[in-house]
């Protein structure tokens, strides 16, 4: 039985858990995290010394990095499915998205996230926030000019590509507040990825 240790709100826990749900894993989940807490705690520090979530445990294996966890996941678990490509231009190319939604999706949309779902309206820096969305919403136009002729982000199946860049698209349609322009192959996108039930269950619920 594998155990997830992390809150169920978190972006990168619902990654994970939507992953499970791709392959059927069964699994353990444990709150920590924010008002959880447990993630400073030693015994979370041993396993996971950066003190975040997700981590995951499976037998005498643990491992840290949302990302990480989820290539492992695939490799693991399914290798027979489409959900991690074997062939090297496929999976570098997703891989490419997985780093990408780390390295620069994720610090962009991050402000934007905390203004508008964790932060009051009236402590809220509107200008802060108004350069957010638009930097935001340069990279989310760099997605829907790349699904032009794609069903899914690479190759013809979904793949651990749309797990990831999914989860932070549900934070930019579920911010009620931002006012996003017409991007057509990305909600053609979007909604597709919002049938799967590993959506519905993990990553759909309300913004906290
Ligand atoms: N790059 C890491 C980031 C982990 C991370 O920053 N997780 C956040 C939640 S999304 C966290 O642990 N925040 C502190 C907390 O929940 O207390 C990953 O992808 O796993």
């Amino acid at each position: 039985m594998l155990t997830i240790w992390g809150r169920a709100n978190s972006v990168n826990v619902q990654k994970v858990l939507w992953c499970c749900d791709e392959l059927k894993l069964a699994y353990e989940r444990i709150d920590a995290g924010l008002q959880f807490g447990r993630n400073n705690e030693p015994g979370y520090l041993e396993m996971n010394p950066m003190g975040r979530v997700p981590t995951l445990v499976d037998g005498d294996f643990v491992l840290w990095e949302s990302n990480s966890i989820i290539r492992y996941l695939a490799m693991q678990y399914g290798p027979a499915t489409t959900l991690y490509p074997a062939e090297p231009k496929i999976r570098a190319s997703a891989d490419r998205w997985l780093d990408w939604a780390l390295s620069t999706l994720q610090p962009t949309e991050r402000p934007l996230f905390w203004g508008y779902i964790r932060t009051s309206a009236a402590d809220r820096d509107v200008a802060k926030l108004a350069a957010a969305a638009s930097e935001v919403e340069k990279l989310w136009r760099v997605i829907d000019t790349h699904l032009k002729g794609r069903n899914y982000l690479e190759g013809n199946s979904f793949t651990l590509a749309d797990i990831v860049i999914g989860a932070y698209a549900r934070r930019w349609f579920g911010i009620a507040e931002l006012a996003r322009p017409s991007l057509p192959e990305l909600e053609r996108w979007y909604v597709g990825i919002t049938q799967r039930t590993g959506f519905q269950h993990h990553v759909s619920p309300a913004l906290t």
